[in-house]
Parts: C-alpha cells; sequence; structure tokens
C-alpha cells in the first residue's frame, strides 16, 4: 500500500528542490529554505487510525498524511509566496489548507497545512493519493520538532508545567519571527550581495583559467595577483570592474586565438 506514498513524497521532494534551485539560478531570494519528506510508519498510521476511530480498510480515505512534505521558509511572509506556488501548480489539487499560523493549536503549534491530490505513474495505472504539506518558518519547526519529541515521550501525560513552558516558547517563537520580518530587507539585501559577490568571484576565476589556455603565462600569473588585491579590499563594485575588464580581455584572446587557427587552417 505505502509504494505510491513514497514515490508521492521522492518526487515531491524533488519538485519542491527545484523550485529552490530556480529562484537560486535566476539569482532571486528563495521562499524555499528546504524542503523534507516522509512517509508515516506502519505503527503510527495505526495508532492514528485507531485515534480517530478509522477502519483499517478506510485508513487511505481518512489519513490525509500518509504521505508527507514539510517546506521551511526563512521568513513569514515567504509562507504565503509558496502557498501561493502550490496553489497555482496544475499537478497538484488543493483539498484543504489549515491556518495554524493566524491561529495557533492550544499546544502552541503553528504552521500551515495544505492536503493535496497528487497522481503517480506507478508500474500498472496511474493512482491519486493525498499528501500533507506543512509549510513553516525555521523557527517555528524548531518548536515544533522539540515539541513533537517530548510529546512523543510523554503521550498523553505531559507534566502540566513543561506544557506551559512550551507555551511560553511558542510565544517565544512567534515574537521571533516577528522580530526577524521587520529585519527582513536588511537580512535579505546582506544574503543578496553575498551571493552577488560568490557569483562574481567565481566568473573571475573561471575567467583566469580559461586565460592560462590562451594568454601569455606571465601576463595572466599578473592579473592573478591583482585578482587578490582587489579580493581583500572587499569591495564589491571593484570587483565587478574587474570582472568586466577580465570578460573584455577574455573575449579579445579568444578572438585572437580563432583568427590564428583560422589562419593556420588557410596555410595548410
Ligand atoms: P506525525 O508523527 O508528525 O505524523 P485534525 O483531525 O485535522 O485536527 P490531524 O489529521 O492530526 O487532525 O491533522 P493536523 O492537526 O493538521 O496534524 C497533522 C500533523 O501536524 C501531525 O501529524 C503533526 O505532524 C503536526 N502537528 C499537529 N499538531 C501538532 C502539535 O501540537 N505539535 C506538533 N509538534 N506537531 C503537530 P501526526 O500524525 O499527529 O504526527
Amino acid at each position: 500500500m505505502l509504494g505510491p506514498y513514497r514515490q508521492a513524497v521522492d518526487e515531491l521532494v524533488v519538485k519542491f528542490t527545484h523550485i529552490k534551485q530556480e529562484y537560486q539560478d535566476a539569482r532571486m531570494y528563495s521562499p524555499i529554505e528546504s524542503v523534507s519528506g516522509r512517509v508515516k510508519r506502519i505503527s503510527s498510521i495505526l495508532d492514528k487510525a485507531h485515534r480517530k476511530g478509522v477502519p483499517i480498510e478506510q485508513i487511505e480515505e481518512k489519513i490525509e498524511d500518509i504521505a508527507g512534505v514539510r517546506i521551511i521558509c526563512q521568513f513569514v511572509e515567504d509562507i504565503s509566496t509558496v502557498v501561493g506556488i502550490i496553489r497555482g501548480r496544475s499537478d497538484l489539487t488543493v483539498k484543504q489548507e489549515k491556518d495554524y499560523i493566524s491561529k495557533s493549536k492550544p499546544s502552541g503549534y503553528r504552521s500551515y497545512h495544505m492536503i493535496v491530490y497528487y497522481t503517480v505513474q506507478t508500474f500498472g495505472e496511474p493512482k491519486t493519493i493525498e499528501a500533507e504539506i506543512q509549510i513553516r518558518t525555521l523557527a517555528m519547526n524548531f518548536w515544533s520538532t522539540i515539541e513533537h519529541s517530548l510529546q512523543y515521550k510523554y503521550k498523553e501525560n505531559m507534566p502540566d508545567g513543561l506544557r506551559e513552558r512550551l507555551l511560553r516558547a511558542a510565544d517565544a517563537v512567534s515574537v521571533l519571527d516577528k522580530e526577524m520580518a521587520s529585519v527582513r530587507d536588511e537580512i535579505m539585501d546582506a544574503q543578496n550581495s553575498n551571493r552577488q559577490k560568490a557569483n562574481i568571484v567565481t566568473n573571475i576565476l573561471n575567467n583566469i583559467e580559461n586565460l592560462y589556455h590562451i594568454a601569455n603565462e606571465r601576463e595572466v600569473s599578473k592579473i592573478q595577483k591583482e585578482f587578490f588585491e582587489i579580493y581583500k579590499k572587499d569591495d564589491i563594485a571593484l570587483l565587478k570592474r574587474f570582472n568586466k575588464e577580465l570578460d573584455v580581455l577574455s573575449e579579445t584572446h579568444h578572438a585572437q586565438s580563432i583568427q590564428s587557427s583560422a589562419g593556420r587552417f588557410i596555410d595548410l
């Protein structure tokens, strides 16, 4: 029974991870920080069915989170972007949304859940299954991971004192998310300029490596020294200018090497 659920989780994790990759390739901030998935263990499925009074033959119909995917975002604002992405996908049909962020659960749990229909192509025929997608921030995830393991330890008998401390911690998580949201632009600027710097440096190093194949070795090692000097200054504008100059130099050397090999061809 679990085969199609495993396939669905694997496929959905790949698909959402690729969305993050697409944002990165476009050099844009990704609302998705990380993606993970799991198929519920048989013992947990049976526990849940028992808890909810679901007969075995109705498990697939009534237990919506046999396949579970978790999407972690940096900021609360990113969650609605991810929800929009999921609503707009043609390979998913949203069955239900549960917003435990606007209104947290009595335990203090906060997260946005979407129950979706997803079709997998199995060996025999296509099979449409339900999957639960949990979308939450890094901070919400920290809280719920800890609280989940305590729930597991204490089952229904969590001591009152611990429960209260967890509720206070949930409030602190909420404050932390609000604080982070207020400095989101600053953080995103810092992340963007780090990413931009890393891209420029990669470009420069690629150019230097290529020049070693087509230009004079002494000239290239001079360029390399110059790059280290500029790099030490940690000035993105200088790096950008240097990168542009190298682009032009590489183009010129490349054109010269094409011309000379064409010349050799005509000589032959
Ligand atoms: P596991 O071990 O994570 O799989 P409902 O009838 O809709 O109220 P249901 O079907 O349990 O109840 O749905 P709900 O409430 O959306 O919860 C689904 C999953 O959300 C849970 O799965 C948990 O993963 C997570 N979750 C819900 N409430 C809490 C909470 O108070 N604390 C933590 N840490 N996680 C929570 P399972 O099957 O309970 O557990």
